[in-house]
């Protein structure tokens, strides 16, 4: 598959509600989006990199910049047939795993389309439906979290992550578990603990937590894996997982007994499928977290959190969770049962809106072979 065209946006599209972490707080979703045309059919991809580097030290620019600079002259006029030739085709960039992840999967929306079957069909997954969550951001007052978790529930959801740090956690996750006694509830730190902070998150141990995502330091296995041992919750780790090498020596040094996969955060789809086949053979759980992708990263988790290591409910809300007007044709519902529909069309199987995309455009590029 010969790609002959690529076009980058970089978006910017307001929130219902913003959305503060134990780092920062966001408003808006800006991020790049990628259009790649190839044998007259155009495949749709999205980075998720955030406006700062809190989460990450990518960014939307810097997306922008290694598309630019390295990716997109790689990939213009290659002969791409499959996710390893693109892989092999990238490998020369060190890092910057959001910004091949976006590139990659407009290339994986193309292959389908080629193939003319869903990407989760391609990617070997199956079901109709995958069990969701939310996922909440640190408000004002417990008292108001109350109110923003029991308003979620009554939409229907069914597992609730709390984001927390320092002073705004075992209480706020304390008063959420006596509300509801049986709720599947787990909570979020980004980063936000060192390990001499322990007994924080052992004040979390008797909640009853699905698991503790993320506590200490994007880069530091080593003292995950001395807390682990300290807690009988789970650790769940994100921001330390960015390959299959890293949830290899996650699990070899047990720093965590789950993790979070985010095919944006581990360099594309192909390496997201890698580190749950790798987790499913040791019966390590996994689950698709979450960017606050517009629809069309949102396809693309839906499809491989169909996969069958995916065993917990994912970060992958409805459209309106996040949105009052997504950009895709077909909103992201959420079923009574907490869980979203799995696209069935060819490819992504959503519809890009060009006229909202034109309109929440800030920066659009074209890219063709000289
Ligand atoms: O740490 O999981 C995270 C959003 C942006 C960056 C990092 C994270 C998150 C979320 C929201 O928790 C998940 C979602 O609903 O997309
Ligand atoms: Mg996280």
């Amino acid at each position: 598959m010969k790609i002959e065209e690529i076009e980058l946006f970089h978006i910017c599209l307001p929130y219902v509600a913003p959305f503060q972490t134990s780092r920062w707080t966001e408003y808006d979703h800006e991020c790049v989006i990628v259009c790649a045309r190839a044998e007259g059919l155009t495949g749709w991809g999205e980075c998720c990199a955030t406006r700062d580097c809190a989460y990450s030290y990518e960014t939307v620019k810097t997306n922008w910049l290694i598309l630019e600079d390295f990716l997109i002259p790689a990939v213009l006029g290659a002969d791409l047939p499959d996710p390893p030739a693109f892989e092999t085709a990238v490998d020369f960039v060190n890092g910057h795993p959001m910004a091949k992840a976006g590139l990659q999967m407009a290339l994986w929306d193309l292959w389908a389309q080629r193939a003319g079957v869903s990407l989760q069909k391609l990617l070997g997954g199956s079901g109709d439906r995958v069990r969701v969550g939310v996922s909440v951001g640190i408000q004002p007052t417990t008292q108001k979290l109350l109110e923003v978790v029991a308003g979620y529930l009554a939409e229907g959801y069914q597992r609730i992550k709390l984001k927390i740090k320092p002073g705004r956690d075992a209480d706020d996750a304390a008063a959420v578990r006596r509300a509801r006694p049986s709720l599947l509830l787990q909570v979020d730190a980004n980063s936000a603990y060192r390990l001499d902070q322990a007994d924080r998150l052992k004040a979390m141990d008797d909640l009853g937590l699905l698991l503790i995502e993320q506590p200490l330091a994007h880069d530091d296995i080593i003292d995950h894996a001395k807390l682990q041992p300290q807690l009988r919750t789970a650790v769940c780790l994100d921001e330390s997982i960015t390959s299959a090498t890293h949830a290899r020596w996650a699990l070899e040094l047990g720093a965590c007994r789950i993790i979070n996969i985010k095919p944006g955060r581990v360099s594309g789809m192909a390496e997201a499928v890698r580190i749950h086949d790798y987790c499913r053979a040791r019966s390590v759980p996994v689950w698709m977290g979450g960017m606050l992708e517009t629809g069309i990263g949102r396809a693309a988790n839906v499809a491989v959190a169909s996969l069958p290591g995916f065993t917990l409910p994912g970060d992958i809300s409805a459209s309106a969770r996040y949105y009052a007007e997504d950009i895709i044709a077909q909103p992201f519902v959420l079923n009574p049962d907490s869980t979203l529909n799995v696209p069935t069309g060819p490819g992504l199987g959503v519809e890009v809106r060009q006229d909202l995309l034109a309109k929440v455009t800030l920066r659009q590029q074209t890219f063709k072979r000289p």
